[in-house]
Order: C-alpha cells, then sequence, then structure tokens
C-alpha cells in the first residue's frame, strides 16, 4: 500500500462525521469475540450486507444508493451459523435479515389473519407462512441466545467504512479463525463531508451540478493493517459478463484479498465464480433442489478453504 493511499484513508476517516453510539458497539462487539473466539472455541465470521449510501447533504435528504438487496448477506450468515461459525452481520438497515429471507413484508400479526373469504388455499398459505416464520423466529432466537450472531446496522458509507475498521481491528487478536465476507455493495464514490452542504439543496434554480470523489480503498488496509491474519473474502459484481473475470482477478492482485466471488447481477442467484490463485472455480445453485440457494454450496466451498487456511498457518 503506498503512504498514497494511507493518507487518503487517514483523511477520509478524519473527515467522517462520527460515529453515533461507538461506545455501545464496541463493547458489543468485544463481549461477542470474548465470548465466541476465546480458546479457540468458535471460528468468526464479519458478513457484510446490503448496499452504503453517499449523503448529498450533512442534514441528508437525498442521497446516491447502490443497490443489493441484502440477501446474499443473510443467506450466507445462516449458512456461516449452521457450520458452526460466530457471525457479525454489517449490514444496511431496511435490507434482508438471516431468517426472514423469504417471508412477507407485512408485519408480524398479519400471519395471523386469514384472508376475508375463506378460501381454503389463502387459509393454507397463512398458516404455512405462520409456521414457516415461527420456525425460523425459532432458529433466529437460538442463534442468538448463543451469541452467535450480532447484528449491526449501517446507513452511509461513512458509517460503514468507521464500522468495518472497528470490527476488523477487533478482529486482530482471533488471527486466521477470523473471516471477513465482504458482500456488501459499497460506494465507489462520495461527497466529502468538509464540501457537503449542510441544509437541503435548493431546486428550482436549473440542473444541478455535483462533484463526487473517490472513496479510498479500505481493502488493502484492511489486508495489510487492520487485520492482517484473517481470511479474507471480498465480492465483484458486474453488469457485462465479458469484463467479470477479468475485473476479479485483477482485484484479487490488487488488493491481495484470499479469493473474489464474481457475479454477474442477472445471474447472481444462481451462479457465481471463486476466483483465487488456485485457479476458478463455477458455484451454481442445485436447480434439482427448489429450495436450494446458490450460497449453500458457496460457503460450503468457502468453509473448507478456510479450514486449509487455518491449517496452513499453524505449520
Ligand atoms: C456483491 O457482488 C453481492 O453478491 C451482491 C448481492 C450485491 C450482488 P443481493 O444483496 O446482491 O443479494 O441483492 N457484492 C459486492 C458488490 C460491490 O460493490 N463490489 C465492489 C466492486 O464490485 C467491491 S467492494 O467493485
Amino acid at each position: 500500500m503506498s503512504s498514497m493511499g494511507e493518507d487518503e484513508v487517514s483523511s477520509f476517516f478524519e473527515s467522517s462525521p462520527p460515529l453515533k453510539k461507538m461506545e455501545d458497539i464496541l463493547q458489543k462487539l468485544n463481549g461477542f469475540i470474548e465470548l465466541n473466539s476465546s480458546g479457540g472455541r468458535r471460528r468468526i465470521v464479519c458478513v457484510t450486507s446490503g448496499g452504503t449510501t453517499v449523503p448529498l447533504e450533512q442534514r441528508c435528504v437525498r442521497n446516491i444508493d447502490n443497490f443489493s438487496s441484502g440477501n446474499r448477506g443473510a443467506a450466507s450468515t445462516e449458512n456461516f451459523v449452521k457450520a458452526g461459525y460466530a457471525v457479525v452481520f454489517l449490514y444496511r438497515s431496511g435490507t434482508c435479515q438471516p431468517y426472514c429471507r423469504s417471508l412477507p413484508d407485512d408485519p408480524f400479526l398479519e400471519c395471523f389473519q386469514f384472508p376475508d373469504n375463506t378460501n381454503i388455499q389463502g387459509i393454507c398459505l397463512s398458516f404455512s407462512i405462520y409456521i414457516h416464520r415461527f420456525i425460523f423466529n425459532q432458529m433466529f432466537c437460538t442463534a442468538v441466545a448463543e451469541a452467535r450472531l450480532l447484528k449491526l446496522p449501517f446507513t452511509t458509507i461513512y458509517e460503514y467504512l468507521q464500522m468495518l475498521r472497528l470490527i476488523a481491528t477487533a478482529f486482530k487478536d482471533v488471527g486466521p479463525c477470523s473471516m471477513f465476507y465482504l458482500a456488501a455493495a459499497v460506494s465507489d464514490f462520495y461527497v466529502p463531508w468538509n464540501s457537503m452542504t449542510e441544509h437541503k439543496i435548493e431546486s428550482g434554480s436549473g440542473p444541478l451540478d455535483i462533484r463526487l470523489a473517490q472513496v479510498p480503498k479500505m481493502l488493502s488496509i484492511l489486508r495489510t493493517n487492520w487485520a492482517p491474519q484473517a481470511f479474507c473474502i471480498s465480492f465483484k459484481l458486474e453488469t457485462d459478463s465479458k469484463i467479470l473475470i477479468d475485473k476479479a482477478t485483477k482485484a484479487l492482485g490488487k488488493y491481495k484479498v484470499h479469493a473474489v466471488v464474481a457475479n454477474e447481477l442477472s445471474t447472481r442467484k444462481e451462479e457465481v465464480v471463486i476466483v483465487s490463485s488456485s485457479g476458478n472455480v463455477v458455484v451454481r445453485r442445485d436447480s434439482d433442489k427448489p429450495e436450494a440457494i446458490v450460497e449453500d454450496n458457496l460457503i460450503r466451498l468457502i468453509v473448507d478453504r478456510h479450514s486449509t487456511y487455518i491449517k496452513e498457518s499453524h505449520t
């Protein structure tokens, strides 16, 4: 990492608005890590999920958003918990949650209401949604009760990067048993806080010109400074499949992560490619099983690779 890059990263953090409830977050985080990783009890993974926003005003009315439903992060979290990991789920407020991915948006009590017409199919559907929710709620409660899942929400790019830094520094002592699985869609461009207008941008005076600065790349700093021993998986999203693998391969070399998961927007639920120094592996959803998701196979492979990494780092 050039000192130029490090300078940019430092000035990004120095000029960021301070993280609210930082003490509270740190306390939860350290307690969670202590409980799960002391004595090498459990592996721990930070799953990032959802898109970051870039505010256009300090008292924000408008922002630029990055696409991500949070489904990948939520589904991956469930699979990591199943594989015995403790998960710090760093997610965008309002996006998909583990154990509730396929449920309707309506409030919990609506599950108890029958449709107006006594249509038997409707009633069965209501019941099956209720049962589904009940079972997943139980799994969620178990995961939280057993202290296997810590959920930390973010909205802006400022919050996301500050929280990622907190988590990475807190993971430092966990060493090779820790992992970063960076599925969040992170803004590449932003309005620096100091050059941002405080109040709502006025309309009615013609087109709006905004100059966006580049968000400094934190991945290299995470790898080299924050948590150098952690196993690190990043994602590459493209809409043009022709450039996807090339971009992912470049990211692998540039950021020195252990693997890059490459996905194309329209096929991301069916297929991803794990790009790493040991070659490219296509991972597909088992299409013969209707309930299967691509994350079932993806997480299995990632967990295997993490096991190899842990073994190798002990020798
Ligand atoms: C991904 O590529 C995720 O797989 C998706 C998941 C966001 C596509 P959904 O949340 O979708 O299930 O709807 N995440 C990383 C996207 C990203 O911004 N990557 C950056 C890049 O491609 C690197 S950090 O340059």
